[in-house]
């Protein structure tokens, strides 16, 4: 029998990255790359998922119709793209029912900012503003991630994110342009979401234990602070434009660099809420189970009668 030699396989797996070449399912990958993006698309996934609650808290209380539909419409693409993505791990052989349970029992991660409460209806504008445009922000080079069904997912991902960007900075606009305290709504809102959504991008460089590598290996295409620094850059004159402050003393434009400066993000505040003890994390996992244990019955009723029908096929 012919002797596999990894290091051979390793090698021209490494070429086809540097190439720019993708890598398929069925493609030989080391472990360790297939272990990296089934541990970030399932992440990726499940914040998708969870990322739909604190919206739909405002299904309901929405203002008016049009408003209504334009949200509901939001929280569905949120749920489809969790679907693909759900579907890009299972091209990796992990099993789907298994990186929910994961989701169940603290073990996998999602995003921190989904564990910020939505109280007012100026947040809505504020989730589509600064989370979508965070969304992007990491996203838009995740298309050209070396894995081929996650960057092909991640095309269809953008373009809906970059509507729902853009309906987020209409509602925080018309907010900001109307009553004083429509006007003072949305600056209490944006007070409250920046620094979580400065948080989004994950620790600092040199705290991140995974970039070097992912970006060895092309699946991140930018590090953390370098998407960080990008979205402030874009995002602070969207704020000055509709006359909203940044909640940042230190903010400021460096002539020198072309970049804003910003002030020290709370990182203790960030890693309690990724341990789980952030304002709404029992609440966001506590839904997904309930959600779980409630829907049992359909699946059940659908997988009863998938198999009537494949035994009927088969007599
Ligand atoms: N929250 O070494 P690092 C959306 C974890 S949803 C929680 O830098 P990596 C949307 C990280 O997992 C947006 N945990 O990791 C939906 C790692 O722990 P593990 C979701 C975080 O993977 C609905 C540890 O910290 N987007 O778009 O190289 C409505 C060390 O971090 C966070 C994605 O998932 C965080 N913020 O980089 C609206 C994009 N940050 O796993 C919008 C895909 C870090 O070792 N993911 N951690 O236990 C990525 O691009 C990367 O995974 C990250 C982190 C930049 C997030």
């Amino acid at each position: 029998m012919k002797e596999i030699n990894i290091t051979e396989l390793e090698r021209k797996f490494q070429e086809k990255i540097d190439n720019d070449i993708k890598i398929e399912p069925n493609d030989w990958m080391p472990e360790e790359y297939r272990q990296t993006l089934i541990r970030q698309i399932s992440q990726h996934a499940h914040s998708e998922i969870v990322g739909q609650l604190p919206e739909g808290n405002w299904v309901t209380r929405a203002p008016n119709l049009r408003r209504k539909a334009v949200l509901l419409a939001k929280i569905q693409d949120e749920a489809g793209h969790g679907l693909y993505l759900y579907s890009a791990v299972e091209t990796l052989g992990a099993d789907r029912e298994q990186t929910m349970d994961d989701l169940h029992s603290g073990k996998a991660k999602y995003s921190s900012i989904f564990n910020y409460p939505a109280l007012t209806w100026a947040d809505m504008g504020m989730i589509g503003w600064l989370v979508d445009g965070a969304a992007i922000m990491n996203q838009v080079p995740l298309c050209r991630c070396s894995y081929g069904p996650y960057a092909r997912a991640m095309v269809r991902v953008c373009k809906e994110e970059s509507f729902h960007q853009r309906q987020g900075y209409e509602i925080v606009t018309q907010l900001a342009q109307g009553t004083p305290e429509q006007k003072a709504m949305a600056q209490e809102s944006l007070d409250r979401w920046w620094w979580p959504a400065l948080m989004m991008f994950g620790p600092s460089d040199k705290d991140s234990k995974h970039t070097a590598q992912s970006m060895k290996w092309k699946i991140k295409r930018h590090t953390n602070d370098e998407l960080r620094q990008q979205f402030v850059d874009v995002t602070v004159p969207q704020a000055e434009l509709i006359g909203l402050k940044v909640p940042d003393a230190d903010l400021k434009f460096n002539e020198a660099t072309g970049h804003y400066d910003f002030g020290d993000i709370n990182w203790d505040e960030f890693w309690q809420v990724v341990a789980g003890h952030g304002p709404c994390n029992k609440e966001r996992v506590a839904a997904r189970k309930r959600a779980k244990e409630e829907g049992m019955w359909v699946r059940e009723a659908a997988n009863a009668y998938a198999e009537k029908r494949a035994k009927r096929k088969a007599s």
